[in-house]
């Protein structure tokens, strides 16, 4: 689709930095849109994946710049994604490693303290998630919590306020207030974190319905029976099992609650949860008005009507629930894409298109149903990849193969606006690739390593290496279990070749090398003392 059409920078970002000394500075170094959505899958976006849906907004950047093919983040989790963009370190290092215990230290060295030494205006709006609060921000109005997508609450600079509306709308919105309001004279990077499309995703009533005619693909591993692989059965986020039907699908009968035998957690997790959500008044001042309340049971009653008419069970409800799953999800996007779309015309509008980097990725990959699944925490492909696009002004246009993770975007940020990367940040800069130069000595290998265990989903703790072929997993703490697969054999990761017959040596190479990158980052986790 994109050919590798290379537009070469006439000035790196560092030679831009050193070329203005005061005045007009603003205009000569690079500002920063840094789009982050929270679970967005590569699969639903057009310019990665053509199955499921439209993202034309999405799609801009990518026709417009840099497609990372090879994107992927360190722990797949948000808090900790999070911490490592923030930081540049592996989570070990910035000490975020879950984010049901963790709070993130801010009084460490991070990417907006360093830009804000550096003369950058910087502005943190919507989805944090880490629980202390922001540092190195000049203006900071975050979501509580995961956030909400009806009038949701904020916290802007200390200070707790509900918005009406749309989350993702809203987001936007106080985006562009804060853009107005700058200092004009001083170049600025903004993070815009979007809370869609998480769990439970819900859409804008607006875009209710708007997949409703559209049968979308079974995964080819929907039916994975996990054969050889044990850690990939030990979870609970099976669509089967254990997506709810009344919480994340929105089955919920006003008067009745719905019971099916497929469901044994409905009780437990059900429709409590979902009206906490959607009534307007409960509990927290918000969540959907009147008129928001009732253009959503419009929609969902009949749907609600149907489903328990025909009391699907089995097979059939299974794949009823990823249909349900997949048009919500998608749904949700819908609005995100909008959204891009408002932030690439703002900065069109306002004269600032050919000198900001506009970024868009999300906090980690997410399953759409491949073995399964929905949710992420798994080294495996769908979770551990991120999108990655990349409009830089004057850089290049096409797709970028090598392998980056996010602890690379602090020093690709600070590089972008000429300011040194401290020793002890732990990614690379990927400026060069984005410019179109050819990098000899691109890392041959990225280190995983995910931690949140006992908790929601089930996920054992584990950590890996991947190499462009090969991907080597080791799931520890109450299980002791290795996966080895061949990326280019096997790429929908059905195979464990871990311990089989002709694999020795390639195995053998793997294990060197996580050991290899467990001392690098200085992992204490080693898989062999
Ligand atoms: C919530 C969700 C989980 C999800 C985590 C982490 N449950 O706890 O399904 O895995 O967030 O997501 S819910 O019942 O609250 O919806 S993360 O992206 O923030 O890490
Ligand atoms: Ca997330």
């Amino acid at each position: 689709m994109m050919d590798k059409n290379t537009l070469l920078l006439t000035l790196s970002g560092a030679a831009l930095a050193a070329s203005c000394s005061s005045g007009k500075e603003a205009e000569k170094r690079l500002n920063v849109v840094y789009i982050m959505c929270d679970d967005h899958a590569y699969q639903t976006i057009s310019a990665y994946d053509r199955r499921f849906m439209e993202t034309p907004n999405i799609d801009r950047l990518a026709a417009e710049g840099a497609r990372f093919t090879n994107s992927f983040v360190a722990n797949s989790l948000s808090g900790p994604s999070r911490a490592c963009m923030l930081t540049g370190k592996h989570s070990h290092k910035n000490g975020f490693t879950n984010n049901e215990h963790g709070i993130f230290d801010g009084s460490q060295q991070t990417l907006p303290k360093l830009l804000q030494a550096g003369g950058y205006q910087t502005a943190m709006v919507g989805k944090w998630h880490l629980v202390s609060e922001p540092t190195g921000f000049d203006y900071w109005d975050i979501l509580t919590g995961q956030g909400d997508y009806y009038n949701p609450v904020f916290i802007r600079n200390g200070e707790k306020l509900v918005r009406r509306g749309y989350s993702t709308d809203i987001t936007t919105d106080v985006a562009f207030e804060w853009l107005e309001s700058r200092d004009k004279d001083k170049p600025f990077c903004l993070f815009l974190h979007y809370k869609a499309p998480h769990r439970s995703w819900m859409p804008d009533t607006r875009d209710l319905g708007k997949f409703d005619d559209r049968e979308f693909p079974l995964p080819e591993t929907f039916y994975d029976d996990y054969a050889g692989r044990k850690a990939a059965a030990a979870q609970e986020m099976s669509i089967l099992a254990d997506m709810n039907v009344i919480y994340d699908l929105k089955m919920a009968d006003r008067e009745n609650e719905i019971h099916t035998p497929e469901n044994p957690h409905l009780e437990t997790y059900g429709r409590s949860l979902y009206r906490q959500d959607l009534a307007a008044g409960v509990l927290v001042e918000g969540r959907m008005d009147a008129q928001q309340q009732a253009a959503w049971d419009a929609y969902y009653d009949p749907l609600i009507a149907r489903f328990k008419e025909e009391r699907l069970a089995g097979k059939a409800l299974y794949e009823w629930k990823y249909q349900r799953y997949m048009r919500d999800y998608c749904s949700v996007i819908l609005s995100v894409d909008r959204n891009v779309g408002r932030v690439y015309e703002y900065l069109r509008d306002n004269g600032l298109l050919e000198n900001t980097v506009i970024v868009y990725t999300s906090d980690q990959g997410f399953f759409m149903g491949e073995h399964g699944y929905f949710d992420k925490r798994y080294m495996y492909e769908e979770s551990f990849r991120t999108p990655l696009l990349v409009r830089l002004p004057g850089g290049m246009r096409g797709d970028i193969p090598e392998m980056v993770q996010n602890i690379d975007y602090a020093p690709t940020i600070l590089e972008m606006a000429g300011l040194p990367v401290p020793e002890d940040i732990q990614g690379e800069s990927f400026l060069p690739l984005l410019q179109g130069k050819e990098v000899k000595d691109w890392r041959q290998s990225l280190y995983y390593h995910y931690y949140e265990y006992p908790a929601e989903h089930s996920v054992r703790r584990h950590y890996g290496v991947r190499t462009e072929r090969y991907s080597l997993m080791h799931f520890y703490n109450d299980m002791d279990e290795w996966e080895l697969f061949d990326l280019q054999e096997d790429p929908m990761q059905l195979k464990n070749l871990y311990g089989q017959e002709g694999y020795e040596s390639i195995q053998q190479e793997l294990l060197t090398e996580l050991v290899r990158l467990q001392r690098e980052y200085d992992d204490p986790a080693l898989a062999f003392n």
